[in-house]
């Protein structure tokens, strides 16, 4: 790799560092306090690279922009050093001046610009288009707070706000000059001349919508792409100063407060149907921003050369929050740019591609007609235009006598029950639809889209989701990294598929116990981490058994529950039995208004009490509770992890992604046959990944029988099961904030709807066989060896080079 290099050497570097400090606070280095030296840092960096950098691409270089309402950055010093290759250098210059870039790092803030996983697949992507060398841009939204703070108080989840811009986001640059305007409400207006006409749209209020850039370095730093984060301001100054000369400071600054509404939270993604209105506008303002941009971009590029605008343009659509990006594209090229209504339309469609993240129906957006109509009009004629086109082309593929005519309409059409279905929007909409794993594309195909699938088959692709292997093994596991690379040299930063080249290390078992000495710090640091944040010792001798990710009720971190406090009561009523010791660690937020995942938080810390409070356990088990799960502080569970928990019921996890970074991290998968676990698995072989309990098409049938009751389940293991269920309700866990019943009636009365007492048996037994092999060491590390050597193929720097080859062309 040849490395643009942004400094000479150590010297160079350590002499730009004191003078930065000396430039930024007119103190020198050593008595700047650590947050100081921080942002003295990161500006540094920051100016460095833009100077390096002001244009990365040839003019002609087709450009993709990918659009999504969660970009879950994470901390990005430690990125920007490793991908301009000088992170070993700035580390020992740093420790020459009598500090350490770790506890620089830490000064850090974690943007909260994301949910989960779909958040953070969006800044992979980034990082690996930039790694590829394409001109691939992110467009979103700068949330002015990001995703909530989680504390836990008394067992329970409390949210608190993340006011992470509090003292300045060093690297974004405000482009005012770039500003644009976007209009919401008021009314269409039809004008007609010579027989032409046209539409505008007129009143309502107008919104600035100002970009905020991020720079995103390539590896190697060659490349420099960016993320645009829109923000809303008021775009007059309705200042009401008879308002506020009588002392009314909210009237005086309601039109300011309302418009800046628009970006200032992020909306959790399984909350229900909270403030449907302003997320509308979220989407509305990033969408309509970003492609004005777009078109201003291509215009000066290529002039007004409007039919080619998909040869040279992509615009990729993540998730349905996007989904306006084809209905706005249309009214910008008909109603600014007078584009005929066709061509509008096929350019359009052209220009857009789609992947989809779920399968669960409370995340297929929908909109009431009159919600949307009355905020977005002109948006609506067209959306009833292209409905109403779609219909009419059904015609070609369908018989209106044909019985499915209507089954096929009432799946496919966009306006249906007085709603704007916005999966069937992006569908329509776009050239390329994509599922995240071979299995999730699958389930699209068969049932979710399947009346799409049947009609346009040739839309349909998989592409299976991967993670920046830079950021989640090289900067997350620093001992692991160094190992890998003393071995085989650094090639596998630019080509995760080298990694494979560890194989043959699998039979060196003086590499084995580098590696087990590498798992050892990096158990050492979580440890020391849960510790800081949650009090509870964690014992390194144990098992580090992770279950890291949103709560949800499909993901079963219940089922995980059920698991340790079975392995607890075992342990209390037989003294014969003796667990591999383990630490269970769970970390991972809740949507603060999904009461029944803040239960299963609550069960969780209620658990660990017991559990970490029992003098006759403590030895074998314990249990930690990691707060506020962000890319941060994951990073030190991945590294530190030797079981990967991946225990969804099968069909309900698109992909997952956690459990690609933690088979990276030499962690063995104990999952089930769900999302993307079903191909690591082929990938691993059987001798290196647990897999327990039903398959997908098994877990539909059951459901389809009807056949399935919790209660025969409860009853045919009154023992162990059975008791389990009790301890709910019969105060055994109520110690610390009360019992349980909310849980015990989604079992019992709500019939156990994710099969977790369904697949306990054969997860419990699963977990007993695996943590059984921990014995023989040297076996357990060829294994878990071996899941990293295996991990090349799900680096995001693969998927993107399926998306450039299959969607985008390039
Ligand atoms: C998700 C899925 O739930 C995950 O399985 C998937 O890995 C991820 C990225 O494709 O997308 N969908 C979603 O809405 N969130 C996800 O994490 O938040």
């Amino acid at each position: 790799m040849t490395y643009n290099k942004i400094f000479e050497n150590k010297q160079d570097f350590v002499e730009q560092y004191r003078e930065a400090c000396l430039a930024r606070y007119g103190t020198p280095f050593e008595e700047l306090p650590a947050q100081e030296r921080y942002y003295a840092l990161a500006e540094l960096i920051a100016t460095k690279g833009r100077a390096i950098f002001p244009e990365s691409h040839p003019k002609d270089a087709k450009k993709v922009y990918y659009f999504s309402l969660e970009f879950l950055i994470g901390p990005l010093l430690d990125n920007y050093l490793i991908n301009f290759g000088i992170r070993d250098m700035v580390a020992d210059g740093i420790k020459s001046m009598g500090s350490s870039l770790e506890e620089i790092c830490r000064q850090e803030v974690d943007p909260g610009l994301g949910n989960g996983g779909l958040g953070r697949l969006a800044a992979c992507f980034l990082d690996s288009m930039a790694h590829e060398g394409i001109a691939g841009y992110g467009n979103g939204m700068r949330y002015r707070y990001g995703l909530f703070r989680q504390y836990i108080e008394g067992g329970r989840q409390v949210e608190r706000t993340d006011n992470w811009l509090a003292n300045g986001f060093p690297w974004e640059t405000r482009k005012d000059g770039s500003s644009v305007l976007v209009r919401f409400g008021g009314q269409v207006v039809r004008h007609e001349e010579d027989g032409r006409f046209w539409f505008t749209q007129e009143g309502g209020d107008i919104v600035r919508a100002v970009p905020y850039d991020v720079p995103i370095v390539g590896f190697g730093g060659n490349v420099v792409n960016k993320l645009r984060l829109w923000s809303a301001e008021p775009y007059t100054e309705d200042f009401d100063l008879d308002a506020f000369n009588a002392g009314d400071y909210a009237r005086a600054n309601k039109f300011r407060s309302d418009v800046e509404a628009i970006s200032t939270i992020l909306y959790p993604n399984d909350a229900g149907e909270h403030g449907r209105m302003l997320r509308l506008k979220q989407e509305y303002l990033f969408v309509s921003a970003g492609l004005q941009t777009i078109l201003r971009t291509y215009e000066r590029d290529f002039g007004p050369d409007w039919e080619h605008l998909g040869d040279h343009v992509c615009v990729h659509t993540n998730d349905t929050h996007p989904a306006m990006c084809g209905p706005e594209l249309m009214r910008l090229l008909v109603d600014e740019k007078g584009v005929d209504f066709d061509l509008a339309y096929k350019v359009a469609k052209e220009t857009i591609s789609f992947t989809n993240h779920t399968v669960m129906p409370e995340a297929l957006e929908k909109w009431p007609i009159n919600t949307f109509r009355a905020l977005l009009p002109r948006l609506y004629m067209i959306v009833e235009e292209v409905d109403r086109r779609y219909r009419d082309s059904l015609a070609n593929h369908l018989s209106p006598n044909d019985g499915n005519w209507t089954d096929v309409l009432s799946k496919t059409a966009i306006l249906w029950d007085g709603q704007v279905r916005m999966a069937n929007l992006s569908i329509i909409f776009s050239h390329s639809v994509n599922g995240v794993s071979a299995l999730h594309t699958q389930i699209l195909k068969d049932s979710v889209f399947h009346e799409f699938y049947e009609l346009v088959p040739q839309r349909f692709n998989n592409k299976t989701n991967g993670v920046s292997h830079r950021r989640f093994l090289c900067e997350a596991n620093p001992p692991y990294a160094k190992l890998i690379t003393n071995a085989i040299g650094d090639g596998w930063l630019n080509d995760a598929m080298e990694l494979e080249k560890l194989v043959p290390f699998e039979q060196d078992a003086s590499f084995l116990e580098g590696m087990e000495a590498a798992k050892r710090a990096d158990k050492e640091r979580l440890a020391a981490y849960v510790k800081e944040t949650s009090g509870v010792d964690l014992d390194c001798n144990m098992v580090f058994d992770v279950q890291v990710k949103r709560f949800h009720a499909y993901k079963r971190q219940l089922l995980n529950v059920f698991k340790v406090l079975d392995v607890y009561n075992r342990i209390l009523a037989d003294p014969n039995y003796s667990p591999r010791p383990t630490a269970f660690i769970f970390s991972g937020k809740a949507a603060q208004s999904y009461t029944f995942a803040k239960e299963v938080i609550r069960l969780i810390n209620s658990v660990a009490d017991v559990i970490n409070n029992d003098e006759r356990v403590n030895d074998k088990i314990r249990v930690a509770f990691v707060p506020n799960f962000a890319v941060s502080n994951a990073q030190l569970i991945y590294s530190a992890a030797e079981i990967s928990e991946q225990i969804s019921v099968a069909g309900a996890e698109a992909s997952g992604t956690s459990n690609m970074k933690l088979m990276m991290n030499a962690a063995i998968t104990l999952g089930t046959l769900d999302g993307s676990n079903v191909e690591i698995s082929e990938l691993v072989g059987p001798e290196n990944i647990k897999i327990f309990g039903l398959h997908a098409d098994e877990v539909e049938a059951l459901r389809a029988s009807g056949r399935y009751y919790a209660w025969d389940q409860y009853n045919a293991d009154r023992d162990r099961l059975g008791r389990i269920v009790d301890m709910l309700t019969d105060g055994a866990l109520a110690r610390l904030s009360g019992n349980f019943d909310s849980i015990h009636d989604y079992l019992m009365v709500d019939n156990d709807p994710d099969l977790v007492l369904r697949d306990f048996h054969a997860y419990v037994q699963a977990w007993d066989e695996l943590t059984g092999a921990y014995a023989d060491r040297a076996a357990w590390n060829k294994a878990a060896l071996h899941n990293t050597a295996k991990a090349g193929y799900f680096s995001s720097d693969r998927t993107i080079r399926e998306y450039m080859a299959d969607i985008w062309h390039i």
